[in-house]
């Protein structure tokens, strides 16, 4: 079968923002617009495609990411929208969920995706978390667009949102819209681009709309923008700079080619507004997707290591004749057994076929091959370069890189933020000991913001995460998906260890045994590293004083006594360590002997070296009616919380605090209590802070250190 779309028709798009601002709302819409669904679903009613797993029609919050594809003639500008004789596109859009325990899943679509839609809540404008899905695509380099929706909503100002859109994000909005009223009146957008006004009747889901000309007391507010417009575009395109300081027509495909240039060099950041959920503005907003958002030939070709050289940079092309690249970006598991969603870089995966797993170096034959839309699937024969497919029954984790066997390259994995609560789990029976092990392995694979630990001495299990909801929905997910019944234990927080001071260590590990003896003596030098740079270990030896084959030891040995702690058994992280100097033994010296050397010199070092315990620290962003204010400060300040901020944002106030995770357990209910439902917060990870004397004294005795 020969490729139904061509590379420069396919967009792969991300669905981005904080939590509630109406991702799968929109998602919803583009769905039924484009004629995959023949209805509306709304997130209230548990009836949306994206959010389909029980979890989330049960909350009304998006878990885990979607995939849906849809494709698209684009309609508007068109002379009475006859659409029938653009080309179609295609579309893969993920919807992604806006709660911070999830972000696994935000960071796996953009690692994925070339382009993203952020979506605002009109009223609240940028909140926290939209501030980190847009770092988080930062990081990644992906051209973005913006779309203010909610514009329907009491307190509603796309205007204001736009400000902070510049000053929040540090973000170049070129508006591309203005709403035509605003909260109950608004009824329709201006578009600068033709300078034509667009407006929806409200009967019928807002698939009609009409093209206008833009009402009169309108014209001097769409001049303004449209001529900031030009301006914003002049900045960055000199032929438009040119024809706009000679006073000269600008043509619409030269004006939306220059945006598209602009958008993906990551200069400009058009912005949209609508309104979802009162359907209105999403047509646009798709339309918008094939103009700016970039194809799979429009963004850098990946980079990938060559398996056989690790140290070789391979660049691939999205072609469907390169040899095979290509991620295993997610996996799901359900009652059909494992699928896992691929992104294809370049070449071609078929049915059939035989790949490799990068990761294990082992031959893999692919099976099934489909096509997803959210969880129902459509069986496809092959999946070309620039698409996403899911193969069915292929044993991978989440990150693997699938390759061709005579062209093997690894891509890079996704990054993956620390884990700060964690939870004793076991199972109630015997029959649930056995399910809970594979059970849990699975979900492991899935989600790599999910780390399961058990201790060697009690057996006990423990499963550490993203936050309260992330460990509840796993545990949840254990119960239904797999039938394990669990008791589980408070959640509490995941501490790390660190050193302060440099400390220098000689040891050595001499063994008599009759036969042959065991022999190793080493010098290192511990040292805090830069915080967030994690564990170096750096071999300054010279003339063999340590024998290269022995070196890994010495490393393996230091890198098992991190995971073991230094005063109460918590990871320990941020340390330099160099091995300095070291003695060896003909016959009684192996790695094995260099290992245990290493972490008694490890352990005697850090104990030395000034050891404190870190704790994880929460931002804190609390919205809450002025009346409560007073309270809701003096709860943060009881729970070692720190003020950071204090703002009016559409009638309410917001605070923000630092606060140590450890006091935020139950924060829900006491907020709710305290200001009778009144006040929301959201809280995400921000930094590790050294755990004061007293708390850290309290910590080491209950973990029965000294
Ligand atoms: N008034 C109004 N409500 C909206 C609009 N869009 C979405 N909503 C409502 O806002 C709530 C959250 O919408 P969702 O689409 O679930 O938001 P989301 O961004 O997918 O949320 P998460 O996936 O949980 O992060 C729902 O009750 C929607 O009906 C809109 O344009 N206007
Ligand atoms: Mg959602």
């Amino acid at each position: 079968m020969a490729r139904e779309f061509p590379l420069e028709r396919t967009r792969n798009i991300g669905i981005i923002a904080h939590i509630d601002a109406g991702k799968t709302t929109t998602t919803e819409r583009i769905l039924f617009y484009t004629g995959m669904t023949h209805r509306i679903g709304e997130v209230h009613e548990g009836a949306t495609t994206t959010d389909y797993m029980e979890q989330e029609r049960e909350r009304g919050i998006t878990i885990t990411s979607a995939a849906v594809t849809c494709s698209w003639r684009r309609r508007i500008g068109q002379e009475g929208f006859d659409s029938k004789k653009n080309p179609e596109y295609r579309i893969n859009i993920i919807d992604t969920p806006g709660h911070v325990d999830f972000t696994i899943e935000v960071e796996r679509s953009l690692r994925v995706l070339d382009g993203a839609c952020v979506v605002f809540d009109g009223v609240a404008g940028v909140e926290p978390q939209s501030e980190t899905v847009w770092r988080q695509a930062d990081r990644y380099g992906v051209p973005r667009m913006c779309y203010v929706n909610k514009l329907d909503r009491t307190g509603a100002n796309f205007f204001r949102c736009v400000d902070m859109i510049i000053e929040r994000l540090k973000a170049k909005p070129a508006v591309m819209t203005l709403p035509i009223g605003n909260e109950a009146t608004f009824t329709g957008l201006i578009d600068l681009v033709r300078m034509k006004a667009i407006t929806w009747s409200n009967e019928d889901m807002g698939s009609e709309y009409q093209l206008q000309e833009i009402p009169a007391e309108y014209a001097a507010q769409a001049k303004e923008w449209r001529d900031k417009l030009l301006e914003q575009c002049g900045d960055v395109d000199d032929v438009i700079a040119e024809k706009y300081l000679d006073g000269k027509d600008i043509a619409e495909d030269e004006l939306v080619a220059a945006l598209r240039k602009a958008t993906i060099s990551l200069k400009l950041v058009p912005t949209f507004c609508g309104s979802s959920f009162k359907n209105k503005g999403v047509q646009y907003l798709l339309d918008s997707v094939v103009d700016y958002l970039p194809s799979p030939i429009d963004i850098p070709p990946v980079k990938a290591k060559d398996l056989n050289n690790l140290e070789n940079i391979i660049i691939r092309t999205a072609s469907d004749d390169e040899p095979l690249t290509s991620l295993a970006f997610k996996l799901l598991n359900d009652k059909f057994g494992q699928l896992t969603f691929i992104r294809v870089y370049s070449g071609v995966l078929r049915k059939g076929m035989t790949i490799m797993n990068a990761r294990t170096q082992k031959r893999v034959r692919l099976g099934r091959l489909v096509l997803m839309h959210a969880d129902k699937r459509n069986e496809i024969e092959e999946c070309y370069a620039g698409n996403i497919c899911a193969a069915m029954g292929v044993e991978c984790v989440t990150g693997d890189t699938f390759c061709s066997e005579e062209n093997p390259v690894v891509l890079e994995r996704l990054t993956v933020p620390p884990a700060v609560v964690t939870l004793a789990i076991e199972p109630r029976t015997k029959v649930d000991q056995e399910k809970m092990g594979s059970g849990l392995a699975r979900l492991a694979a899935e989600d790599p913001s999910l780390r399961l630990k058990t201790d060697e001495e009690t057996g006990q299990t423990t499963i550490a995460g993203m936050g309260e909801l992330h460990l509840e929905i796993i545990v949840d997910r254990l119960k239904r998906e797999f039938g394990v019944e669990t008791n589980v234990g408070k959640p509490q927080v995941a501490y790390r260890e660190t050193i302060t001071k440099r400390q220098e260590e000689d040891n050595t590990y001499k063994k008599q045994t009759g036969g042959k003896g065991q022999y190793a003596k080493i010098t290192i030098v511990v040292e805090p590293n830069e915080s967030g740079k994690g564990f170096e270990f750096i071999n300054d030896t010279v003339g063999g004083s340590v024998p290269k084959e022995f070196v890994p030891g010495v490393e393996k040995g230091v890198t098992g006594a991190l995971l073991r702690g230094i005063r109460a058994g918590y990871p320990v992280v941020d340390v330099k360590v160099s091995l300095t100097d070291g003695d060896y033994h003909e016959v009684d010296s192996d790695a094995r002997t260099f290992e245990i050397c290493a972490s008694q010199a490890f352990q005697e070092a850090a104990r030395k070296a000034g050891p404190i315990i870190l704790e994880p620290v929460m931002k804190v962003e609390v919205v809450t009616p002025e009346d409560w204010m007073g309270d809701v400060i003096g709860d943060l300040n009881s729970r070692r919380g720190q003020v950071q901020g204090m703002e009016d944002r559409a009638g309410m106030k917001v605070i923000t605090a630092n606060v140590p995770l450890a006091e935020m357990f139950g924060y829900a209910n006491s907020i709710r209590s305290r200001t009778q439902g009144r006040a929301s917060y959201t809280m995400e990870f921000s930094h590790y802070d050294p755990v004061p004397n007293a708390i850290a004294d309290a910590i080491i005795a209950k973990a029965g250190g000294k």
